[in-house]
């Protein structure tokens, strides 16, 4: 039976993601792989990362930091850091990679879920999502303003959807299963773990992450 095998960020962590596939048996003429966006930057490999998804042809949606890469490429704030390290490392190859990141979705929906990198705006239909909130949600404050105040709610807790919500970005709640929403940020960047969510199973599994890439408390 095909599987679909839905990953969360992998924020440049090659290692972790090949570890990944040989632990749930990915087999590339039967398995299909959907990645939750933030393939890149504050790990170590992200040219490798975008490297397999391109090539491999696999699907991804777009993350907060591919938005912010592609902003990279206009000049202004987003051109610093991760993004002008990827810029460079990409080198002759960086046209190529923006034209295939500006063709991201910023959701994938199938019969039985979406997968969104950072959550659903609530009370906006899924086609009216705007990509700087959906990429970035956590909290809710009403307008889009401040999604990582705690003095709100999650934005998970507005949603009443039936369709299963699969999401990323929020590596400090970590491995979140309700009923109607699965978040697969499990941290390997912060020195957690690669999710995956492997679907009709239901099944997770994870693998560690090598080492901290990034320091939390720095
Ligand atoms: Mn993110």
């Amino acid at each position: 039976m095909k599987r679909q095998i839905i990953i969360g960020d992998v924020h440049g962590c090659f290692e972790e993601l090949k570890e990944l596939l040989d632990k749930v048996k990915f087999n590339s003429s039967e398995d299909e792989l959907i990645f939750l966006g933030d393939l890149i930057n504050k790990g170590p490999d992200s040219v490798k990362v975008l490297e397999f998804v391109k090539k491999g042809n696999h699907r991804s949606i777009l993350g907060n930091h591919e938005l912010g890469f592609l902003k990279a490429q206009e000049g202004g704030k987003y051109r610093s850091g991760g993004n002008l390290k990827l810029i460079e490392q990409l080198g002759a190859h960086l046209d190529e990679y923006v034209q295939w990141m500006k063709e991201l979705p910023l959701y994938i929906e199938e019969e039985s879920f979406i997968a969104i990198h950072g959550g659903l705006e609530p009370d906006v239909e899924l086609e009216k999502q705007r990509p700087e909130i959906a990429t970035r949600i956590r909290y809710w404050d009403g307008v889009g303003e401040d999604m990582n105040n705690d003095s709100h709610s999650p934005w998970f807790e507005y949603y009443e959807g039936e369709k299963l919500v699969i999401f990323g970005h929020w590596a400090a709640l970590g491995l979140v299963v309700r009923e109607n929403v699965i978040g697969l940020d499990t941290g390997c960047v912060w020195g957690g773990d690669l999710s995956a969510l492997i679907l009709p199973a239901g099944e997770i599994v994870s693998v560690s992450a090598k080492r901290m890439y990034k320091d939390p408390l720095a």
